[in-house]
């Protein structure tokens, strides 16, 4: 549980950082608590950290294993830590994590893609070797966020659409703090007039002779978000969001962090015009956030609850809570997503999101909320409760394939029906097709760069139809790249939306957007 903040030690200035990244002993657990007996030849037993183990072996058992692992190594605590408070701090371990120092319980954590920390100073020996071992457990059961189950113990089921990814997938850091620390910061910003106005909670911590104790950097920008029934807005001007849903997910390392992949997808998101994008469908790396900070792109920030049910109201509000407390200081973030695809159709979700978005509330009021609904808005019961609308639809692909005719009414119906059923400003969050890149055909066909293409263009006239309105406030296309789902009959090695190839390269497609956003800016900015 995180009891205390969450502030990234990078950012700390007067205290010592070890980095437990590297190469960690490995083994996969069987579920008797034995060591699942595979071939020698079966498996490296040595893991990257970061990353997710399933797609560094040429194993399967690796790959497709349920249940846990068990990650090892030692680490040695200079003598000099010995007056110091000691914490060990993992930006996110995927799903569940039993961390063991010198063979004792030292944290645990669960719900993947959020930073935990803790104080390990009475468990580690200070000037000496310390072992540390990492239990993980990737299973998904009906109240996990998000969910899963697990059939006959060995096979793991999920609706979500990508892959169920896991291990120790971000940084890994050993820090000292002084009795006395900053556990906490938060800042809010507004605009009065010409000026910007900041408050604060904490920058410096000294002790009685003056010394200082602890100083935290904080990159912050200056900045006020608004929303009423039509608009939302930044400093007072509406926002019209361009962008895309995205995955962390990439050949070899799945989630783990890359720092150059990072890089790459921020470049191409600067060349091809964009503005913002979701987190889709969980909290993404601090490194890539910090990011989109000082890049000024803004984020729609996702809790890891996709396609849930109502009855993980626990944990789904405790995603909340950490999130929040991880990137409530952000600039980038200008809008929190309570969750993709859930039942909100289903009556339960009525009581269910009346609870999870006034929790959401208690902890940020300065940005609106929203959920990326499929749910149509006659039968939704959530947007009550929302500031901004927003929707998924897949039209000419997962109905009406080869008719790119019905996209116009159906988008601009939908639209309109969120919109006057609430009276709240409404987006759309999900629209694409499956294409594969080098296939061509004229005329186009499901799966070509064609196909994908027109589908493309024919939503664009309807999203300038809704832009006239004055109540449409941002497009996202589905995806950035195309990304790694589980085994699937419909999926041809994954799912292939992206207008980036997996390995980050262009599809026909993203020179299309490329004009669109730059269009887009060229009018709006
Ligand atoms: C959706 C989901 C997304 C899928 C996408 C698809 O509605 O939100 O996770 O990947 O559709 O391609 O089916």
């Amino acid at each position: 549980k995180v009891d205390c903040g969450i502030l990234d030690p990078r950012h700390a200035k007067r205290r010592e950082q070890i980095s437990l990244d590297g190469l960690w002993k490995f083994s996969l657990i069987d579920y008797d608590g034995a060591k699942k007996s595979v071939q020698a030849s079966d498996y490296i037993d040595i893991m990257a950290v970061p990353s997710s183990y399933n797609d560094i072996s040429a194993s399967e058992n690796v790959r497709d294993h349920v249940g846990v692992v068990q990650y090892q190594r030692s680490f040695v605590i200079p003598s000099t830590w010995g007056s110091k408070r000691i914490w060990l701090r993992f930006g996110s371990v995927c799903y569940s994590a039993g961390v063991y120092i010198n063979g004792e319980l030292a944290l645990s954590h669960e719900i993947g893609h959020l930073p935990f920390v803790g104080e390990i100073t009475s468990f580690v020996k200070a000037g000496d070797v310390n072992q540390i071992e990492v239990l993980v457990n990737n299973t998904l059961t009906n109240d996990t966020i998000p969910q899963g189950d697990v059939e006959i113990l060995t096979k793991q089921n999920y609706n979500f659409d990508f892959f169920n990814y896991a291990g120790i997938d971000r940084p890994v850091l050993l820090y000292t703090t002084e009795d006395t620390y900053i556990n906490d910061i938060t800042v809010q910003t507004a605009i009065k007039d010409t000026s910007g106005i900041i408050s604060y909670d904490v920058v410096d911590i000294f002790d009685t002779d003056g010394n200082l104790l602890d100083r935290y950097e904080l990159q912050f920008g200056v900045r006020e978000l608004s929303w009423d029934s039509t608009s939302f807005k930044i400093n007072g001007k509406p926002v019209y969001l361009r962008g895309f849903g995205r995955h962390e997910d990439s050949d070899i390392r799945g989630k783990g962090l890359d720092l150059p992949l990072i890089l790459r997808d921020y470049s191409l998101i600067k060349w091809i015009g964009a503005n913002s994008y979701r987190t889709s469908h969980y909290p993404y790396a601090e490194e890539i956030m910090d990011l989109a900070d000082s890049l000024g792109i803004m984020i729609i920030d996702e809790t890891p609850a996709v396609d849930t049910g109502a009855d993980l109201l626990r944990n789904h509000k405790q995603s909340i809570t950490e999130l929040i407390s991880r990137d409530k200081n952000r600039p980038s973030v200008v809008m929190w997503s309570a969750a993709n695809e859930p039942s909100t159709g289903d009556e339960a979700s009525e009581d269910y999101y009346r609870e999870v978005i006034a929790h959401l509330k208690t902890l940020d009021t300065t940005r609106p909320v929203t959920i990326a609904n499929n749910v149509g808005p006659s039968a939704d019961h959530s947007g009550q409760f929302l500031d901004i609308l927003s929707f998924n639809q897949y039209n000419s692909w997962y109905n009406n394939e080869g008719d790119f005719d019905v996209i116009f009414t159906k988008v601009l119906t939908e639209a309109e029906e969120w919109h006057y059923k609430y009276n709240k400003p409404v987006m759309i969050t999900e629209y694409g097709a499956d294409t594969l890149e080098g296939y061509h055909s004229l005329p186009s066909f499901i799966w070509s760069e064609e196909y994908q293409n027109e589908l493309m263009s024919r939503n664009f006239e309807v999203f300038d139809r809704l832009r006239a309105k004055g109540w449409f406030v941002g497009e996202m296309i589905w995806n950035f790249a195309d990304f790694k789902t589980r085994q699937d009959f419909k999926r041809v090695g994954g799912n292939k939306k992206g207008i980036f190839t997996r390995q980050r390269q262009p599809k026909q497609s993203a020179h299309l957007m490329r004009r669109r956003y730059w269009s887009l800016a060229a009018e709006l900015d």
